[in-house]
Parts: structure tokens; sequence; C-alpha cells
């Protein structure tokens, strides 16, 4: 039926649909097909290579709990690197921080940031900002060659574990990150399902450990258009440890969210039994 899109998730017999009132976009980029619909409930939609990656109706839940809990778990952030993000909602949630001096994103594709900018105003709103920069490069090698100490926090926000993005699931990509981090360094990436991919948060938890990161959690959060409707992000640190937050900051935090707070900061750490 082509007013609905759907979504099939891969080896899970389940899809997520969304009634389409329009296609008002189509081009294939050099690394990817990039859609965009007019939905009939959910606002505006992007599909990358027919995958989800945001809707105007519930990105601020995965775009909030992408920056909010890293920030707000190191102790002073004031240069932030966002890898991936094109679509900037991560960016702009990142800006809303006044301790932020610089706020880097390193998007491989250009055309999913121009793309953003004509059909998500609201997520680039910021990109104007003078502490935002905007470079289209690749995440992996950019990582790999920042100065040691360059960033206070890293936040990998990144398509499924494959094809480009799978390097940025490996050890050897944690252990550059640890690198670019000064000492109070946080990092966070999107980590999939839990309840489709719990073998890959394991090995994300695992691969920071081994990278030489002090602390690992994952974060839950409800995300209703990704596999499953539920989904996480695995953050780890260099010092200290990551179940502890400026949870007095982050209570008279001075900025709007909309799924975020302290209250549901300390709630997203709280582990399922199957994933302990
Ligand atoms: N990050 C994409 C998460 C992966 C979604 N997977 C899927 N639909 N199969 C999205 C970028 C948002 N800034």
């Amino acid at each position: 039926d082509k007013t609905w899109y759907t979504e099939e998730w891969a080896g899970q017999g389940s899809a997520i649909s969304l009634k389409i009132k329009d296609k008002v976009h189509d081009e294939q980029s050099p690394y990817q097909r990039i859609e965009i619909y007019e939905t009939e409930t959910f606002g505006t939609l992007m599909t990358l290579d027919g995958l989800v990656m945001v809707t105007d109706r519930d990105n601020f839940m995965y775009h909030e709990m992408m920056s909010h809990p890293a920030l707000f778990t190191h102790p002073d952030p004031k240069r932030v690197l966002v890898i991936g993000g094109g679509d900037c909602g991560t960016l702009h949630e990142v800006l809303k921080h006044p301790s932020v001096e610089l706020a880097e994103q390193v998007e491989l594709d250009e055309r999913v940031t121009r793309v953003a900018e004509k059909f998500f105003p609201e997520l680039c709103e910021s990109n104007n900002d003078s502490r935002a920069r905007l470079h289209f490069a690749d995440g992996i090698k950019w990582v790999a060659d920042a100065k040691p100490g360059s960033y206070d926090v890293i936040i990998v926000d990144s398509t499924d574990p494959v094809g480009p993005a799978a390097g940025l699931f490996s050890e050897t990509f944690y252990k550059n990150c640890l690198k670019a981090l000064r000492p109070n360094g946080v990092v966070v990436g999107q980590s999939e399902s839990p309840l489709f991919h719990a073998d890959l948060i394991r090995s994300v938890q695992k691969s920071f450990k081994a990278a030489g990161f002090r602390d690992v959690a994952t974060l839950f959060f409800p995300q209703c258009t990704y596999p499953s409707g539920w989904w996480s992000a695995t953050m780890a640190c260099k010092q200290g440890s990551v179940a502890q937050f400026r949870a007095q900051d982050s209570a008279a935090k001075g900025f709007a969210t909309r799924y975020y707070n302290h209250e549901i900061h300390a709630a997203a750490l709280a582990r399922p039994e199957f994933l302990r």
C-alpha cells in the first residue's frame, strides 16, 4: 500500500508503519538514499537507505537522551564532538548547555545535513550558533587523527552497525576516543534496541572496558519508531563513575527539554534483569 511507509525490522518478523500524506524528497547521495515523507501523524520523516532516522514527533526522546546524560555526567563540558548526527538534532541539544564553548559535528554525508536544514528546520536552528562547527568527514578518521585531550564529551550518533557505521562500534575506535578525551572525558554512543540487540549492547560495553574506560553504563529509553520501540545509548567515562552525575545542576538546568530531566536520567540507568 503506497499510503504507508514501512521499515521491516530485519530478522525480527516485525515492522513499523507510518501513514504517509506525501513523499517530498528522494535522492541518492554519494553514500546513501535519502528520503523525506510527510506523514499523517508523525510530522516529517527522514529515512536513510529505507531505515527510519528521524520523525518530528518522537526524535526529542532520542536526541535528549543522546546528549544530556553525558553532558551532566561530565563535571564541566566545554568541548563536545558529535560523530554522525547529520540531522543536527543532537547538536541542537548539546548547544543548550551554557558551559559548552565548542560543539563540533563530523558527519560523513553533507547531503543529510543539507536536506535536514530544509525539512527539519527546528533541529538545525542552532547551526549558526558561534560555538557550532559543522565538518563533513569520516568520524572514524577524525577521532583517530584528533590531538590527544581535544574533547570533554564525544557523542556517537550513528546509524545501525552496518556499512560505514560498523567501525563506530569497535574497540579500536573507542581507544581513539579515550585518547581524544581530556581526563574527565565521557563518551556515549547509540547502542540499538535492548530487546533486539542485547548482544550488541554487551559487546559495546565490553569493548569500552577493553579500550580502557573506567566505567560503562547503558541508558534505556523509549523510541517508538526505531526497531522494537525501545532504544539504548551506552556511556563510558575515563575517570569516576557513570552512575554519578550533576543531579542538582540537571534539576536546575535552566533550559527546556521534553523528555530528559534528572529523575529520567537516574531511572534510565536502571538495568532490566535480562541485561544484568
Ligand atoms: N540514529 C539512528 C539510529 C538507528 C535507527 N535504526 C533503524 N531505524 N533501523 C539516528 C540519527 C538521529 N540523529
